[in-house]
């Protein structure tokens, strides 16, 4: 803060002294920076993508709009980073949408269990009118939603035992995001389930605080689970997606062509990051076998098992989103599915 202060004000004199005008001078030597915050390492899918997100930004704006993208949850995990956006302190951000329901109760639609039965359902619908519909909400609590990225389907992992059937999640101290429908189905399957912030997972795990907890594989991976988780339950439980987001406040104050530029630059990276993901993805079962982990498949009987049991989850969630929203989603994919 105090050095940008004295760079604006030295600016300032600068403009002055050549006759220039402050703004038009400060804009030519100082390019805008955006702190992009984001939680995994730079070693993974939302790092790689962030990357591409910066570097599409500073060529599309001819270097005067550059991204600092800060990773590893260094600007604080997605719930204080959402808060420092809405407070103007920090531009951008990409995080959990399940993160963002207390601010936005439309969010919830995502944490729905077994809500997609492929990465193209979720595609057709985040990038649709639903999910237009649900990012537009994010305005008025002084957010703007850009794009939906790829965090992909959740997979359980523990030290325990593998997960093969429902009875298997008994006491099973899990960790969940900070969200009531997470809670609320995880406990539903029997689970103690413990929310904590993700930046604090990787240690509650080695303390053996938690025993386990779930995110896609590509996760698994980068944040190095296999180091301190034995099991690997394949469950595709829930489609989650992260979203990218800027401080509304700031936004506002941005040009037409700024904010195509970052529009546009996030597009790009969107695909860019769904394709790795999905790549990456495939491979690391694998991947995760060479490093010790024991995998197994949950069966479609037990999936089903627990889809039934989470029924009364999904009542909740159509309640929190209203039965419009919740319709229309059940609505779109039934006919999609019927193609
Ligand atoms: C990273 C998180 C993570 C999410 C979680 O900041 O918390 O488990 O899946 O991707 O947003």
């Amino acid at each position: 803060m105090q050095t940008f202060l004295r760079r604006t004000a030295l600016a300032t004199v600068a403009a002055l002294a050549l006759g220039a005008t402050g703004a038009a001078f400060a804009q030519d030597i100082k390019p805008r920076i955006i702190r992009f915050g984001y939680g995994l390492n730079e070693q993974s899918n939302q790092g790689r993508a962030s990357k591409v997100f910066a570097q599409a930004v500073e060529k599309a704006s001819g270097g005067k709009m550059k991204v600092r993208a800060i990773g590893a949850s260094a600007l604080g995990p997605d719930v204080q980073m959402q808060q420092a956006v809405i407070g103007g302190a920090q531009e951008m951000m990409v995080g959990s949408t399940a993160t963002l329901v207390g601010i936005t109760k439309e969010m919830a639609l995502w944490d729905t269990p077994f809500l997609f039965n492929n990465v193209q359902e979720a595609d057709a619908i985040l990038d649709g009118p639903i999910g237009q519909k649900i990012m537009d909400k994010l305005q008025e609590k002084g957010l703007v939603g850009l794009v939906y990225w790829e965090n992909g389907f959740r997979n359980l992992t523990n030290n325990k035992r593998p997960i093969t059937k429902l009875e298997d999640m008994d006491g099973i101290k899990l960790r969940v995001m900070q969200n009531e429908v997470f809670l609320n189905s995880f406990k539903t399957l029997g689970a103690n389930a413990i929310p904590l912030p993700f930046s604090e997972l990787f240690s509650a795990l080695e303390t053996n605080t938690v025993d386990g907890q779930e995110n896609p594989f590509n996760t698994i991976v980068s944040s190095k689970f296999y180091e301190v988780q034995k099991y690997l339950s394949v469950t595709n439980h829930v489609y989650s997606p992260w979203i990218v987001m800027a401080s509304k406040k700031w936004w506002d104050g941005l040009s037409k062509d700024e904010r195509k530029v970052l529009l546009d630059a996030a597009i790009q990276s969107r695909d860019f990051e769904r394709k790795d993901t999905r790549e990456e993805a495939a491979k690391a079962m694998a991947d995760l076998k060479t490093k010790g982990m024991q995998i197994n498949q949950l069966a479609p009987t037990e999936a089903a098992r627990m889809r039934d049991k989470l029924t009364k989850v999904n009542a909740q969630v159509a309640a929190n989103v209203g039965m419009d929203l919740w319709q229309e989603t059940q609505n779109t994919l039934t006919k999609m599915r019927s193609k």
